[in-house]
């Protein structure tokens, strides 16, 4: 019955289809696909996420003559080679460590085969007529316009318009699509399909909680400034994915009511060129000395640190001002390298801490850790549309992008699709450090594997991508965590863990939080970070355990097993861990629309761990030798250049979380920072 009328359909149809002004053409190749007793008939592809599925609504039907921006995301070749392909640049013991790739070696090895990309022409121009139809650069995204009846024909679907359940935002979807099956195999995914993804930088901003620090305040007003913040932070998240829902959390040690708010006000221009207070103000001195990191001194040209923010969150210059006029005089008046990504502005119209407080954390300490060094920061978005990582990535990496852009696929809502978007124009930084996730079970795991592979791409090029690894211990964004029996997020007090993206992906660099204990001085033991936050850590529902870990959870399941079972995360052991690093996250001081206050989570651990990254390499540089690129390898290798963090938990989902123990754990990692010694291990490295 599979060898239906197939063969000889595809052989009548095999007609030539004019492509993109990039010079595409397409001719029909042999159908290969029958000689495997594959059918046309169209089976399921992707769903929609249960967990997510309570979050959109459907609000309307699509009108049938409405135009979408179709990408096809094609199957990609020797990605099965991925790990020996990193592993042969990255692991301290291969002789091509720093060995990075070129984009054009890797839009080489990567391309999807000329065989997919026929397949896949040969199904449109059957299924829809002639069509332009683009190919981008490294022949890995097809994209084409098509109307929502051609579309529904296509994928046999039925498109909608959904609205967010919270704050109203709308989002084009379906909520599953189909695709035949004889092309299953050349197809990671098509958008706009099941995911709900775009609006990121307008989800943040309340991930990270934050409390009021101001001088002469009495303790009474200082509760309720910070009170008012968070009515200011959870107002504004009229525009924010109800996934990263975020509140002071409840009873928790620095949250609004917090007794270590009453003394901080008092000394903390007294506490600026003292080390004594570490434990309540950290500052870049503090990370200097906790971590026995040198004051920058060189400056490399192109080893500019990268920080991505996602509009509108936006940095001020009068904090960054500020801020330098205390920490860093020299750089009074200094702004980041900027480069705007997708149309995306740095706004000054809209200022809180929900629109201020991320990027004032993140390029405040970083600027002022990499000094004489500097920040570029990638400000990605538009003010309508917001942006994801995908306009990240399309923008750094030419061979990811189609070649008239990977527009939204929200922009057909907004009646404005704008093509000159940035398409592999921005060059990446050695370093880039995001604090931005989803968890793992908003979006699908094709489009999640599909993200993982550019980072690893990045990788090869010698780009070490850092993220934070969430700030609710083992629950998701806004303390979430999934039922076990419905699969959908619940309030956080009970059911399975709820892990992070992309932390989970293994080629990412994913960074907890830890914090000094009350008390001790800046020379004094980390633990991890109890305070308002909780560091993001645990097992991965999608990505297989790379081998660079395979030793350390080995040894982390049989010296320390934790407390939980199947029930609660993935204890097969041949899952990926997260987070691989630790640096504290708790207390930063921070200038943030015009006064000083405490900022805590991942989101301040991950740009002082990046900074670290970068004065690493200028170190290399120095010595004539390339950025280290992924380290993950390095690391796991030499667990000893890191401080072992062995107290605290990540408590979640109705239970104290993991512990802190010796050795790699789902909380800190494999430790914090110990520059000296990995400076010289990564100096020793070719
Ligand atoms: C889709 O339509 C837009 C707007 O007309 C156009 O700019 C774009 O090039 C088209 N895309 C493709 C792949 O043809
Ligand atoms: C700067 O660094 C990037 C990323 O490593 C690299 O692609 C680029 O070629 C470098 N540019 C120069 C001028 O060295
Ligand atoms: C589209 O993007 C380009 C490049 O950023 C910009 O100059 C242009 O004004 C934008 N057009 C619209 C209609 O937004
Ligand atoms: C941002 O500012 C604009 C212009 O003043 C205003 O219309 C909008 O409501 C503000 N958004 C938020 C979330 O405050
Ligand atoms: C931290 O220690 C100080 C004294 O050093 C104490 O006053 C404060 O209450 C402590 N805070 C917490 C949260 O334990
Ligand atoms: C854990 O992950 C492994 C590997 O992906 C998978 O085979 C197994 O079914 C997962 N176990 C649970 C309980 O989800
Ligand atoms: C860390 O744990 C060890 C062993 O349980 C304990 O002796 C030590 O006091 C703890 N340190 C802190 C700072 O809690
Ligand atoms: C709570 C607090 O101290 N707010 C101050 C923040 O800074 C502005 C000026 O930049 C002051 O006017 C506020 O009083």
């Amino acid at each position: 019955m599979r060898f239906d009328i197939v063969a000889a359909a595809v052989a009548a149809l095999a007609v030539a289809v004019e492509a993109s002004p990039s010079g595409t053409r397409f001719r029909s190749a042999a159908s290969s696909h029958t000689k495997r007793g594959l059918s046309k008939r169209s089976i399921l592809h992707e769903t929609r996420p249960v967990a997510a599925a309570h979050t959109w609504v459907k609000a309307a039907k699509l009108h049938h003559e409405a135009v979408l921006p179709v990408r096809i995301g094609l199957t990609q070749q020797n990605l099965h080679r991925a790990d020996e392909f990193i592993n042969d640049v990255s692991h301290p013991e291969s002789p091509n460590y720093g060995r990075h790739w070129t984009q054009e070696q890797i839009a080489d090895m990567f391309a999807p085969s000329q065989e997919a990309v026929d397949a896949v022409m040969q199904w449109i121009s059957d299924e829809l007529g002639p069509k332009d139809t683009t190919l981008s650069k490294g022949r890995n995204w097809l994209s084409f316009n098509a109307t929502v009846k051609e579309l529904e024909s296509l994928l046999k679907t039925e498109y909608h318009l959904y609205q967010h359940a919270e704050h109203g935002a709308h989002h084009i979807a379906c909520d599953q699509y189909h695709v035949p099956e004889y092309l299953k195999q050349h197809i990671d995914i098509v958008t706009p399909t099941v995911h709900f993804d775009g609006r990121l930088g307008a989800s943040r901003g309340a991930t990270k909680k934050t409390e009021a620090l101001s001088e002469g305040v009495q303790n009474e007003l200082k509760k309720r400034a910070v009170t008012e913040r968070w009515k200011e932070a959870t107002k504004h998240s009229s525009r924010k994915l109800s996934s990263s829902f975020s509140r002071p959390s409840k009873g928790i040690v620095g949250g609004p009511s917090d007794a270590s708010l009453t003394k901080q006000g008092k000394i903390i221009h007294n506490a600026l060129m003292s080390l004594d207070q570490c434990d309540t103000m950290i500052t870049p001195a503090c990370l200097q000395a906790l971590y026995k990191t040198p004051v920058g001194s060189l400056a490399a040209t192109n080893n500019s640190l990268g920080i991505v923010e996602y509009t509108p969150q936006a940095i001020l210059q009068s904090d960054l001002d500020l801020y330098f006029s205390q920490f860093q005089t020299k750089l009074k008046g200094k702004s980041p390298v900027i480069k705007l990504l997708d149309n995306a502005v740095v706004q000054t119209t809209n200022q809180s801490f929900s629109f201020n407080g991320e990027s004032a954390l993140d390029l405040e300490f970083a600027m002022a850790l990499v000094y004489p060094q500097t920040a570029t920061l990638f400000q990605v978005g538009d003010l309508v549309q917001g942006g994801s990582f995908n306009n990240l990535l399309d923008s750094l990496d030419g061979s990811y992008c189609t070649a008239d852009g990977g527009g939204s696929t929200n922009s057909a809502v907004d009646g404005q699709y704008n093509s000159s978007v940035n398409c592999g124009t921005a060059s990446p930084t050695n370093v880039i450090s995001t604090s931005y996730s989803y968890n793992e079970g908003d979006l699908t795991v094709a489009y999640e594997q599909r993200q993982c592979n550019e980072y690893m791409k990045l990788g090869l090029q010698g780009v070490t991508i850092v993220y934070s690894s969430g700030d609710f211990g083992v629950a998701g964004n806004g303390d979430t965590c999934i039922d076990a029996a419905t699969g959908a997020y619940n309030d956080g007090s009970s059911g399975l863990f709820n892990p992070s993206f992309p932390g989970t992906c293994p080629y990412v660099t994913s960074v907890g939080a830890t914090q000094l204990v009350n008390g001790t001085s800046v020379r004094g033991q980390e633990v991890a970070c109890q305070k308002v936050i909780f560091s993001g850590g645990g097992f991965s529902n999608v990505f297989a355990m790379p081998s660079y870990q395979q030793k350390s959870i080995k040894s982390y399941f049989t010296n320390s097993p934790p407390a939980y079972d199947a029930t609660r995360f993935n204890n097969s052991q041949v899952v990926r861990g997260y987070p691989d690093v630790s640096a504290n996250g708790a207390n930063y001081v921070t200038a943030v629309n015009g006064n000083f206050t405490l900022s805590f989570g991942t989101s301040a651990s991950a740009p002082t761990f990046a900074s670290i990254i970068n004065l690493i390499n200028e170190k290399r540089i120095q010595a004539g030798k390339t950025p280290v690129g992924f380290i993950n390898p390095a690391l796991y290798a030499n667990p000893q250049v890191l401080n072992d963090i062995t107290n605290g938990t990540n408590p979640g989902c109705g239970t104290t979380g993991f512990e802190a123990v010796a050795g790699w754990d789902p909380l800190t990692g494999l430790g914090t920072p110990n520059y000296q010694a990995m400076e010289k291990l990564f100096l020793s490295l070719q």
